[in-house]
């Protein structure tokens, strides 16, 4: 086999294993190399056994992604699962790491299946808006049942070792090498005579649910909460409930026309272009591949408020001791409490054990003066967003600090470099840009100063992936990427409510367009006084949250906001007082109000934003297209199955995109609605921001 997959024997015991790094997708070499192999050990009379692994860091982790916007090439996987299933001899997969997608699939074609102890097991197919498309609908309910298949199918998380063991998906967990224990295995079978049974032919699981079709429902709606907008999950749902009572072969053919509906619809190449804009974003052009990152043992976080004891829980919850610095005892003995809070609360919820929680915590050095924290390697300051405050602390620590300390600033739009050049180190400073709350969004914006080391970012970079961050490099900006975009949607959303549109018009149109909430439910949420300081400071005015904040109207935190809010309920609520008030602005403003349809709300809100991407990339503060969609998917809630702003751009055209804008121009009188030379470069040329070569 060229390579890709090895035969070997081992007496009468077959070994086929898989070779194709980095993590052994089934890439049409590969299929074509497996069809080849266990053709040879069936075929082969000498060979009464056969162990299906791989070699390197995992077995098969899936289909090869790349190749799903190529024609497909046989053999497909199915046709290689229908192999394995025709061989009489019995066939064991032995599988380690994270056998997922078709190379879970591949294994229920086998007729056992063993794992190392840590493998996790998955069908995530959902997450690049498929379903499964070998057989795993329809085998795995005939392994474990229909609750936790449909479970496994519909999340798309994976499961450990342990409980695939209990449900009944493998038959046993080994230590140690894989090919060994797989001929192990495959010679006690021999030797038992165990019963060769598909997967296939298992009926037993399914029984009850065909006498009782009500629990279907029942599994299904546990299981779809959060799908609102997509395909895959209802695909998934039609294609599991054939499992019940459609012949097996004929089922096979459903799961396949949905997989391949699914693969050339616009959510799954959203979701797979999100899939590769991640890694993708990871990869700085410039930085050489082997640049050693600085060892980070210890860190320190300077504020111990809502972003600082957030920031440094992420540090905790990596393993990593973390000082936190506050002003005073009062100060710190809060950031402290409301971080054991969210601890108890998540072992509440069964996230952790109780003695987690004293383990987790025994992390956290908590103090109030800075030369506690002078062993760290790394700090992040997340204190109060003001350059003055900035400095002095900046100039502290590096009194304080080692010379070889990172020095990172939190703050989300303040002038990195002008930080950088308060220190004597400012090739060792950099931006680290957490999203609220900090311990949950998992976006970091790594904010490149003029000054950043090499070294320090591919430190940044190291960190964020070992506290399971997303990270994205973005230049120095105002607002760097996210918020100078947010506050472009912003504006555009204050304009809206003055021309006719009322709070509840904008968000509704935005939640059904699949962001999880609205400009003016998230302003309320986060608390109106916090930009309202800011436009201050710049001399800037948004005319009706200003109203609402010199009225003591900060949001959820006084009750009421851009809306109401019940006493102990979070759910925004239309108030009169505030239609009255805007339409009052309107008239004194001589704006004459009319409707805006919701069509017309997404478009004045989403194509600026685009025309701002835009720009960002003309600048390099952001180095391609799908960083930006990154940042927007997992910073700010943008809808997964569209891609982020820049790929639902190329989605719905450039052209008509730079058209609206001009329009758009003319209605507001705002400059900056004039198409960015790039968009309307692109849209010239019948181009997509996907074109720009990678960076
Ligand atoms: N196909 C192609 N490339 C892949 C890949 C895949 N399935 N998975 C990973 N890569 C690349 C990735 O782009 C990166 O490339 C490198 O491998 C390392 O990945 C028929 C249709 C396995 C948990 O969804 O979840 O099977 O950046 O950085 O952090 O029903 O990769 O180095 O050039 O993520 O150690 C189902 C997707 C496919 C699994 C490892 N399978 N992969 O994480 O490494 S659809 C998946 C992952 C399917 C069947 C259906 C993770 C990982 P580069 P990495 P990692």
């Amino acid at each position: 086999m060229p390579g890709k997959v090895a035969l070997r024997h081992d007496g009468d015991v077959a070994v086929i294993a898989v070779d194709n790094p980095p993590v052994n997708a089934l890439s049409h070499d590969v299929r074509t190399a497996l069809a080849d192999a266990f053709t040879r050990a069936r075929d082969d009379a000498n060979i009464r056994a056969i162990v299906l692994t791989a070699q390197g860091r995992t077995f098969v982790a899936g289909a090869d992604i790349t190749e799903f916007d190529k024609p497909p090439m046989s053999p497909s996987l199915s046709d290689v699962i229908a192999l394995i299933e025709s061989i009489q001899k019995p066939v064991v997969a032995s599988v380690f790491g994270t056998p997922l997608g078709g190379g879970l699939e591949i294994t229920l074609a086998c007729h056992f299946r063993i794992a190392a102890s840590g493998t996790r097991l998955g069908l995530p197919e959902i997450k690049l808006g498929l379903i499964p498309g070998a057989g795993g609908t329809q085998r795995l309910p005939r392994l474990v049942g229909m609750q936790k298949a449909a479970a496994m199918i519909l999340s798309g998380d994976p499961i450990p070792a342990k409980d695939a063991l209990a449900a009944g998906l493998i038959d046993e967990i080994f230590e140690g090498d894989p090919a060994a224990s797989g001929i192990a295995f495959a010679r006690k079978v021999l030797a038992e005579k165990r019963p060769l049974t598909r997967a296939r032919d298992r009926e037993d699981k399914l029984v009850a649910l065909r006498a009782d079709p009500k629990t279907f429902e029942e599994i299904v709606a546990v299981n779809t909460k959060r799908s609102r907008g997509l395909d895959a999950p209802a695909a998934a749902i039609e294609v599991l409930r054939a499992a019940i009572d459609v012949p097996f072969d004929d089922a096979l053919k459903l799961e396949r026309e949905a997989f391949v509906r699914l693969r050339a619809g616009d959510q799954s190449k959203a979701q797979r272009h999100i899939f590769f804009a991640e890694r993708e974003a990871a990869k700085i052009p410039g930085l050489p591949k082997d640049t050693k990152p600085r060892e980070i043992k210890r860190a320190a976080v300077i504020g111990a408020g809502t972003m600082g004891g957030g920031i440094a829980m992420c540090f905790a919850n990596a393993g990593i001791p973390v000082t936190i610095v506050e002003t005073n005892a009062d100060a710190l003995k809060r950031g402290l409490d409301t971080i054991e809070k969210n601890y108890r609360a998540s072992a509440a919820r069964g996230g952790m054990s109780e003695a987690d929680v004293g383990k987790r915590m025994s992390l956290f050095n908590g103090v109030t003066g800075m030369d506690a924290a002078k062993d760290a390697d790394i700090v992040v300051e997340a204190a109060f967003e003001e350059m003055g405050v900035k400095r002095e602390i900046f100039e502290g620590l590096d009194r304080v600090m080692g010379p070889r300390t990172i020095l990172a600033t939190n703050t989300s739009y303040l002038d990195v470099n002008e930080i950088a050049r308060i220190t004597r180190r400012p090739a060792s400073v950099l931006g680290m840009h957490f999203f609220s709350p900090a311990n949950v969004m998992r976006l970091l914006e790594i904010v490149r100063g003029a000054d950043t080391a090499p070294d320090v970012l591919a430190t940044a970079l190291a960190v964020a992936r070992a506290i399971k961050k997303v990270p994205v490099v973005v230049g120095v900006s105002h607002g760097f990427v996210g918020n100078r975009m947010l506050r472009i949607r912003s504006i555009e959303a204050e304009r809206l409510l003055l021309e006719g549109a009322l709070p509840q018009d904008v968000d509704g149109a935005l939640t059904e367009f699949g962001f999880p909430m609205g400009p003016f439910a998230m302003s309320d949420l986060a608390g109106l006084d916090i930009s309202w300081r800011m436009r201050k400071a710049q001399g800037a005015r948004a005319e009706i949250a200003d109203q609402l904040c010199e009225a003591g109207r900060f949001g959820q935190k006084t009750g009421k906001g851009f809306y109401l809010y019940e006493s102990g309920s979070r759910a925004p609520r239309p108030d009169p007082e505030v239609e009255s008030l805007i339409a009052a602005t309107s008239k004194r403003l001589g704006v004459t109000r009319h409707p805006l349809d919701r069509k017309t709300i997404v478009e004045r809100l989403i194509f600026p934003m685009i025309n701002e991407g835009a720009r960002i990339l003309e600048e390099g503060i952001a180095a391609r297209p799908g960083d930006i969609d990154v940042i927007w998917i997992y910073g700010y809630g943008f809808p997964l199955w569209r891609g982020g702003p820049m790929f639902h751009a190329d989605t719905v055209g450039l052209s008509y995109i730079r058209d609206r804008l001009r329009e758009f121009a003319k209605q507001t009188g705002d400059k900056r609605h004039e198409p960015a030379p790039l968009l309307d470069t692109l849209a010239s040329e019948g181009r997509g921001f996907g074109s720009l070569a990678k960076a």
